[in-house]
């Protein structure tokens, strides 16, 4: 088992040291750093810290080196974007500091994703994702995607005030294992019900997973309509995504 003194960048030491308390996640943590060469914890440290033009210049640097893009994106973006997840959840963060990291492995991302797509690796699933109608906030559904797409997983956004008509005709046209649904307004969550009954009575229900979240949403109200999951936050709609796909979290 790795130790914290294992982790050669000093940022990363002090990010976990500081902010990661649980100690299953703390051991997680250390050992996916431990096993990382220096050049993927620096990049790790720029994205916590939210500089992108940082990550985006050691991110081509790295490959240009000839550095695997798997590796890049496991060992330096997702797992610098696992330090933010969980300084979120725990409040040590909040949105904007959240927004810029985002943007930083955004700026990563760029260069990772045309050479996994040429490299034909398949994505985990495919998600279709959007605000349900009548609801304008995205901010969290955003961060899920930027979540489920360091994860692996091809997303589709449909954005925001999203109709049933629009999910179906979206799961419809595009071969999607999943679908995702965010509201933040109490007078817009009944949404998310009625469109799970549109697609039972376009025999469509099992054509695809159901998740959902949200502020107001709770497990007992998705529970109600019928949904196949809820999750918290980004990172555990990450984590609901590959348990519905039958993937083991990592
Ligand atoms: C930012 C904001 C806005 C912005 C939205 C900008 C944007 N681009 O999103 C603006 C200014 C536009 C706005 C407008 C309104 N807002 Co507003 N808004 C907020 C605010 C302050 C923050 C929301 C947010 O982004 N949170 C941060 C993100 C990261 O958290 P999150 O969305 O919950 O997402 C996380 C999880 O829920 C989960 N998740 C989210 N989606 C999904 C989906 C899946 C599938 C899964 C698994 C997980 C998941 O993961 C995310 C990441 O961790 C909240 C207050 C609050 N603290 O929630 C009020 C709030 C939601 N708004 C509110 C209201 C009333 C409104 C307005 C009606 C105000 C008005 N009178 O016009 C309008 C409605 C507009 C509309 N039709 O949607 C109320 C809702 C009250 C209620 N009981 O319904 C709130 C709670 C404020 C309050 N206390 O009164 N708002």
């Amino acid at each position: 088992m790795a130790e914290l003194k294992d982790i050669s960048n000093e940022f990363v030491r002090q990010e976990i040291d500081e902010f990661i308390e649980r100690p299953n996640e703390r051991e997680r943590i250390i050992n996916l750093f431990a096993k990382a060469r220096p050049k993927m914890q620096t990049i790790a440290a720029a994205l916590i810290d939210g500089d992108n033009d940082l990550v985006n210049q050691l991110t081509r640097e790295s490959l240009d080196e000839g550095i695997e893009a798997l590796e890049v994106m496991d060992d330096g973006l997702i797992a610098g974007m696992a330090i933010v997840g969980i300084k979120f959840r725990q409040n040590f963060i909040f949105v904007p500091e959240v927004l810029a990291c985002a943007r930083a492995m955004k700026a990563g991302m760029a260069h990772i994703e045309p050479i996994l797509s040429a490299a034909g690796i398949k994505p985990i699933g495919k998600v279709v994702m959007g605000t349900v109608k009548g609801d304008l906030h995205d901010i969290g559904k955003n961060l899920c995607i930027m979540m489920l797409r360091g994860a692996g997983f091809e997303v589709i956004d449909l954005g925001v005030d999203i109709s049933s008509d629009k999910f179906i005709q979206a799961v419809e046209e595009n071969e999607v294992n999943l679908m995702g649904m965010s509201a933040l307004l109490t007078t817009t969550m009944p949404n998310m019900g009625k469109t799970i009954e549109a697609f039972i009575d376009a025999d469509l229900r099992d054509q695809v997973k159901i998740m959902v979240g949200g502020a107001p949403v709770t497990q007992e109200f998705a529970d109600e309509m019928g949904a196949d999951g809820y999750g918290k936050d980004a990172m555990a709609c990450v984590a609901l995504a590959k348990r519905l796909m039958g993937v083991e979290a990592r």
